[in-house]
């Protein structure tokens, strides 16, 4: 595997040979890096133009800025709002809050994924899911929507309640038949690296080389997606912030998420509240982990992370509305 590392900048004026990173207004890179397992360098396989091209996710989405999906738990034990929107007329509420407040998808889950989590039978997920999700569009909001599920019935279910994207933190390891589900739908997925399963995956992660292990997983779920008859085009890929990482292989996945756009998707990331943010902040309680979260969120953005998965979606738009005004040039503002 030859690794393929652009080096994202915002930094003004953009000097006349840079590309835009994957259709960016904002991000943009003139050093491709590339390198083998051993990071010895090497001379790169793949064209620098093909890092520029903008990577759709749904026609009516832009693809030139980055993305905000806001977080709808309908659980009763989330770890970061557990209970806050359990309630259908709830969840109703706080999607409709987070439309009014910029939200350009909203991720509707109906099983927490924190560790250790106990997993939730097929029917109660559908029934906690799909009748917001209906009820969503019922009153007329048109924001796409993705469902949070590892579970080819519960994406069937949230589809035909009116979902647009499957998210799925197993990326197509826990359901065999979640691929033919995402295939024959048509609609994009996401494809998120975990190690080890939600009981398991905090009790001791390894990796030699957390960067490039989780890239190696990505490529092999991304061709095990194609195989079962995903268009690549509808690929959205995430390393799984918190998922069988500790604190340094978080850092680490941060600090390199330029790499992930060498798999050719949008790059989704979700940190919002996490622990990692309350242990480097001293911040116990996950609601009170807002800064630290969008501090994260414009790392990424400056990155060239496609869709931030967010809480906290009026502060984040915010913060996105000063770092856009600021990362793009006079003359295209
Ligand atoms: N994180 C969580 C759940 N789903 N999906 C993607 N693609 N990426 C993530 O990082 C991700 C995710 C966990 O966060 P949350 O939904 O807030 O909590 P819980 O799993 O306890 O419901």
């Amino acid at each position: 595997m030859i690794y393929h590392h652009p080096r994202a900048r915002t930094d003004l004026p953009r000097p006349g040979d840079a590309l835009a990173l994957a259709g960016s207004a904002h991000v943009w890179f003139r050093t491709l890096e590339a390198f083998d397992h051993a990071r010895r360098p090497v001379t790169p396989a793949l064209a620098a133009e093909t890092l520029a091209q903008p990577r759709p996710i749904l026609p009516r989405l832009p693809n030139d800025r980055p993305l905000v999906m806001g977080i709808v738990n309908v659980t009763p034990d989330s770890f970061s709002d557990g209970g806050t929107a359990y309630a259908p007329e709830a969840a109703m509420a706080r999607a409709q809050a987070m439309v009014a407040a910029g939200a350009d998808i909203l991720d509707i889950g109906g099983e927490s994924t924190r560790p250790g989590a106990a997993d939730v039978a097929v029917s109660e997920e559908i029934a906690r899911t799909a009748p917001v999700i209906a009820a969503i569009r019922a009153a007329g909001i048109t924001t796409p929507i993705s469902i949070d599920t590892r579970k080819a019935r519960v994406a069937e279910a949230a589809l035909a309640a009116g979902a647009d994207i499957i998210n799925d933190v197993s990326a197509l390891t826990h359901d065999p038949d979640l691929g033919a589900v995402a295939a024959r739908s048509g609609a994009p997925i996401c494809l998120m690296h975990a190690q080890g399963t939600p009981q398991t995956m905090q009790s001791d992660p390894r990796y030699d080389d957390v960067l490039t292990e989780v890239y190696d997983h990505l490529a092999r779920r991304i061709e095990f997606a194609q195989a079962q008859g995903i268009d690549a085009g509808r690929l959205i890929t995430d390393p799984g912030i918190g998922f069988g990482k500790t604190l340094a292989h978080n850092l680490a996945l941060l600090r390199g998420l330029s790499l992930f756009h060498a798999l050719g998707a949008p790059i989704l990331l979700g940190a919002s509240r996490k622990r990692f943010i309350g242990t480097l902040s001293g911040v116990d309680e996950a609601a009170r982990r807002v800064s630290g979260s969008i501090a994260v969120a414009l790392m990424a953005a400056g990155q060239g992370a496609q869709i931030l998965r967010v809480h906290d979606v009026a502060e984040t738009v915010q913060a996105l509305a000063l770092w856009r005004a600021l990362t793009v040039e006079e003359t295209k503002r």
